[in-house]
């Protein structure tokens, strides 16, 4: 999976996809992030890559020269997609989309905004990571970039895949403990410690309803409600 990314802040972005995860993932050839500056095809001596808006107003917005000849000089994966607000929301389904491809670009934005013949001319579609306002384009690349490589076969390693976890089955997980067994006077609970491995995966799913239920009850609804069986899960561990 290669994903090139264009910013005026390529250290960033190689910076955070060289640690870890993502760094392990690249060291072992699964994955291939690339990021390129959007100044690199600048002739001026500023290497200027904003400018006053037409019509006026506050602030700059970012100019469409730069970052065409930027894209022009690498022929990146497409699609090459703009992070911003006004975009498909990042959700897992989304990310799992983006995953069983080959790869794609991000254009991070910065200032007020990006020419729109960037927009209009050049990319492909936008992607928002969730209604707030960024100063830039770059950390949303970052989500993108950790919530796709992830699903990456191999990158996962020990997991067996990200497929278990959270949202995948449309839930919450359920609590997790590790040792010590009692700490400040508060234990792990009983049946963690049971050996009933039947019980406990009982208890995990009844648990991760429960807190679904509780904390998130857009995603009950988005899984067609609570059925019988759920209900006669909650009862067994009183949780309903
Ligand atoms: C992404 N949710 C918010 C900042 C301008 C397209 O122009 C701009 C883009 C950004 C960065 O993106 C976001 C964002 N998802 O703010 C300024």
């Amino acid at each position: 999976m290669r994903i090139d990314v264009f910013t005026i802040f390529p250290d960033l972005v190689e910076g955070f996809a060289s640690q870890a995860l993502l760094g392990k993932a690249q060291d072992k050839g699964l994955l291939d992030v690339r990021a390129h500056d959007l100044r690199a095809e600048t002739t001026d001596p500023h290497r200027t890559v904003d400018d006053a808006p037409f019509g006026g107003g506050a602030g700059m917005v970012l100019m469409a020269e730069p970052v065409f000849r930027a894209v022009e000089a690498v022929d990146p994966p497409r699609p090459l997609f703009l992070l911003g607000p006004g975009g498909r929301t990042l959700d897992q389904p989304f990310a799992r989309e983006l995953a069983d491809g080959d790869g794609f670009s991000l254009l991070c934005g910065r200032y007020e905004g990006v020419d729109a013949r960037v927009v209009d001319h050049l990319v492909d579609g936008e992607i928002s990571i969730g209604d707030y306002v960024l100063a830039g384009g770059e950390v949303a690349a970052l989500v993108v970039i950790e919530a796709v490589g992830r699903l990456v076969p191999g990158v996962m390693g020990n997991h067996a895949s990200g497929d278990d976890e959270s949202f995948s089955h449309g839930l919450l997980e359920y609590p997790h403990y590790t040792r010590p067994a009692e700490l400040r006077g508060w234990e792990v609970p009983e049946v963690l410690r049971s050996g009933d491995h039947g019980r406990i995966a009982r208890w995990r799913a009844a648990q991760a309803l429960a807190r679904t239920i509780r904390d998130r009850p857009d995603l009950i609804e988005a899984r067609g409600g609570v059925t019988s069986a759920d209900e006669k899960l909650l009862r067994e561990f009183d949780l309903a």
